[in-house]
Order: structure tokens, then C-alpha cells, then sequence
């Protein structure tokens, strides 16, 4: 299986994140990737390739231009203002608030965001926009034939919505890569997303649409992070309804219930008919991960694969969370292994 993958990430490294009423090192740090491309190497999964460079119209089928030119504008701006540290927002524009754009930079930045935990830094825009051409790449690669292809992706994506950062994200690599089988012409498109977290962005991206089926397994959202998004009674709306599939677990689901939930939402793919899936690929729900509450073991990681790898359809991996930094790369790895040896 090729694999792609930037240096560029390097260039993002925030600072701190709010956890349990106090600041924290970033969970999300480059040792995460590192550790993932070094797996990669370490079982000659295939061979390593940097990305093209298709430019900002693939990112807009997704993400506002006013959105992107906030982003890519964002940290010259707060240097502008002699900000200390990474640039961070406070107030976002929650219920009985107004929905107008400020004109200030933390008024801005919380009107495009929805917490407080994705930091920009000096070279943020950088690295997501790599990344983003990472997904990119790696799509092509499927729609020039490969049966499948694995995005390195850092930062990751499943969080960031049309014209919202938060939870580590801030370009839908993810969405990217779907719209992009969508303008080549794929008709129908899966996006499978096995991250702990709940992918709230991806979903409201293509919940009013039935050209991209969503589905998801992760964390009961009325324990987990997003909390406001991943509820099993969001079905889609619009030509979308039926189209969105939510499958929430409690804390504590090991295996057994995962893999089950896991034969749901493979079903409901083949019920569909997809032409490609669009793997989001989180591996927090690693028993050790240290911000996740389910107990899946290294070993599972190659049934999933070996489970989704039954589809029978092109495939494109493309990475999203895990912080369990030592056994990242085992735990992804595994899960392209089991999809290629299936
Ligand atoms: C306080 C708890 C906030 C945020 C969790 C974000 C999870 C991100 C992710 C992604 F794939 F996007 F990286 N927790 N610090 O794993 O879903
Ligand atoms: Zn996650």
C-alpha cells in the first residue's frame, strides 16, 4: 500500500490544551506521525511518497474562501498584534448570541471555531494545508487505480466543519478527499469514520447530501467529546435522510461490541452501494489511549482491517486521532496490514 505523507506537520506544534481545568501539553504533537511513519517503514509496507500540490479549489469544495483566508491569515495577523503564544480563541458565538463576524481577530477566530482546542501557531496553515494535499494525493493514487492508499495526515481533520476549527482540526482532509472522488466523477461515496471521537465536522459537511454516505463509530456523545454532535437519531436531512449513520458506544466497549458496530456500519456501506470509502482513521479507541475510554487491543486493529478490507472496494485511509504516542504506529499500521493481507 503507498502511503503519503509531509514534513510540513512538523511545522505545527501547539503549545497547550484545557484539560479538567488545567493547561496540558498538546495531546496532538508531532511524535504522533513520526511514530506512525516509522511503522511504516518498519513493515515495508509499500512505498513513501510526498504530496502534489492541487492548489486551494479541492479545499474550497469544502471549506469557505473566507474561512481559508481567515485561517492562512491568522497568526500574521496576531503577530501584528504582538500576540504572546499560540493563538487562541475565548468566546464563541453559543446560544441567545449573535452569528455576525466581528472584525477583530478573537472575535473572528471564535466566530471559526468551536473550542478552544485547536491552536494556531506560526506554521499551522502550513502543515494543514500539506496535509489536506496529502489526502489529496493519496486520492488520486485510488482514482488512478490503486486499490488502496494510506494519508499520513497531521493535523487531522474529522472535527473541522465548512467554516469551523476545533478538536486538534482545521481542514477536513477527509471531506476533501470524498468531494474530490465526487468532482471525478465517483457517484457514490462511503466515509467510514473509526476515530473515538464522534467526526461532527465531516457529518455536517454531507448531512443534507446522499452522494457521500457518513458513518460513524465512536464514543456516546453524551459522555465524550464533541458532545453536541454523534447522536444515533441524527439520520441526515433533506436528500441526505438515511444517509448519516451514527453508532455512539458506551465507555468501557471493548472488541465485541466495537466489532459488531463495526458489521453495522459495513452493511449499511454495502446496502448503499459505495463506489470508495473514505476511512477516517483514528486509533484512540486503544485500551492505553490516554484521552479515550474504549479498550480495543493492537491485535483488533488487523481484524478491522480485515473487515472493511471484505468490501471489496478501493479504499483510502486517511489518519485522525490517537495519542497513545508509543503504540500509534503499531495500532494504524496494523489496521492498513490487515486491510492488505485480507
Ligand atoms: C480537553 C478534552 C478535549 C478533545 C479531543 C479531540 C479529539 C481529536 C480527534 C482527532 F482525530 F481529530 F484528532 N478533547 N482537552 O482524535 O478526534
Ligand atoms: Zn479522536
Amino acid at each position: 500500500m503507498l502511503t503519503y505523507y509531509s514534513d510540513d506537520h512538523h511545522l505545527h506544534h501547539g503549545s497547550c490544551e484545557l484539560m479538567d481545568g488545567q493547561l496540558v501539553p498538546c495531546f496532538e504533537k508531532p511524535q504522533r506521525a513520526e511514530h506512525v511513519l516509522a511503522r511504516v517503514k518498519e513493515r515495508q509496507l509499500g512505498a513513501i511518497h510526498g504530496p502534489s500540490d492541487f492548489g486551494r479549489a479541492p479545499l474550497l469544495r469544502i471549506h469557505s474562501a473566507a474561512y481559508l483566508d481567515f485561517f492562512e491569515g491568522a497568526w500574521a495577523r496576531w503577530q501584528a498584534e504582538q500576540g504572546q503564544g499560540d493563538l487562541l480563541p475565548y468566546t464563541w458565538p453559543a446560544r441567545t448570541l449573535s452569528e455576525r463576524l466581528p472584525s477583530s481577530l478573537h472575535g473572528q477566530l471564535g466566530y471559526y471555531s468551536f473550542d478552544a482546542g485547536a491552536p494556531i501557531t506560526a506554521g499551522t496553515w502550513q502543515a494543514a494545508y500539506s496535509a489536506a494535499q496529502v489526502a489529496l494525493s493519496a486520492q488520486a493514487a485510488i482514482a488512478g487505480g490503486a486499490h488502496s492508499a494510506f494519508a499520513l495526515c497531521r493535523p487531522p481533520g474529522h472535527h473541522a466543519a465548512g467554516e469551523l476549527m476545533g478538536g486538534y482540526c482545521y481542514l477536513n482532509n477527509a471531506a476533501i478527499a470524498a468531494q474530490a472522488f465526487l468532482d471525478q466523477g465517483r457517484t457514490k461515496v462511503a466515509i467510514l469514520d473509526v476515530d473515538y471521537h464522534h467526526g461532527n465536522g465531516t457529518q455536517s459537511i454531507f448531512y443534507a447530501r446522499n452522494d457521500v454516505l457518513f458513518t460513524s463509530i465512536h464514543g456516546d456523545p453524551v459522555a465524550e467529546f464533541p458532545f453536541f454532535l454523534g447522536y444515533a437519531d441524527e439520520l441526515g436531512e433533506g436528500s441526505g435522510a438515511g444517509y448519516n449513520l451514527n453508532l455512539p458506544l458506551a465507555a468501557g466497549s471493548g472488541w465485541d461490541v466495537w466489532g459488531a458496530a463495526l458489521e453495522t456500519a459495513c452493511q449499511r456501506i454495502a446496502a448503499y452501494g459505495a463506489e470508495v470509502i473514505v476511512v477516517s482513521l483514528g486509533v484512540d479507541t486503544f485500551k492505553n489511549d490516554p484521552i479515550s475510554q474504549f479498550k480495543l487491543d493492537s491485535p483488533d486493529y488487523l481484524r478491522m482491517g480485515q473487515r472493511i478490507a471484505a468490501l471489496g472496494l478501493p479504499t483510502l485511509f486517511v489518519m485522525e486521532g490517537g495519542y497513545a504516542v508509543a503504540e500509534i504506529g503499531i495500532n494504524a499500521v496494523n489496521v492498513l496490514e490487515g486491510f492488505q493481507n485480507a
